[in-house]
C-alpha cells in the first residue's frame, strides 16, 4: 500500500491556508490597523492633504500610516520630521511603516505636505508619549 501523495498534499495546502488566515487577521497593518490615516482631495480646486490625528509611542518599535491619493495625478507624501518622503500615484493606497528611530521626538507636531507641489494644503501628525 502506497500512502496517497495527492491527499498529504491536499491536508498541507489546507493547513497552509489556515495559517495564512491566522497570520493576516493578527497583523497589526490591517484594514483599520493604521495609526492614521491621510488622503489627497481635491476642495474647491486646491489640493488638500486631509487627515492626521494623534499617535502615542509609548511602548512602539514604529507607527503605521495609510496613505491614499484619490486624484488623478501623482502626489508627495513628506514628513521631514520622520524621514518620510514617497510620491504616491494616482488612486493608490499606501501603508508606510516609520520605525520609531526615524521619529524626531523633539517635535510633538510633524508637518506633512507634498514636496511636489507647493500648494498643496498641508497637515499634522501629533505623536505624544515620546
Ligand atoms: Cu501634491
Amino acid at each position: 500500500m502506497k500512502p496517497s501523495v495527492c491527499n498529504l498534499a491536499k491536508r498541507y495546502f489546507v493547513i497552509m491556508v489556515a495559517l495564512a488566515a491566522v497570520g493576516c487577521a493578527s497583523m497589526p497593518t490591517g484594514m483599520s490597523g493604521a495609526d492614521a490615516s491621510f488622503t489627497a482631495v481635491e476642495k474647491d480646486g486646491t489640493k488638500v492633504w486631509e487627515g492626521g490625528g494623534t499617535v502615542d509611542l509609548k511602548g512602539r518599535d514604529s507607527i503605521t500610516l495609510k496613505v491614499t491619493n484619490t486624484l488623478g495625478a501623482t502626489h508627495g507624501f513628506s514628513i521631514d520630521t520622520m524621514k518620510v518622503q514617497e510620491v504616491i500615484n494616482p488612486n493608490e493606497e499606501r501603508t508606510i511603516t516609520v520605525p520609531r528611530g526615524n521619529i524626531d521626538t523633539s517635535v510633538s507636531e510633524h508637518r506633512v505636505y507634498c514636496q511636489l507641489h507647493p500648494k498643496h494644503v498641508t497637515a499634522t501628525l501629533k505623536v505624544t508619549g515620546n
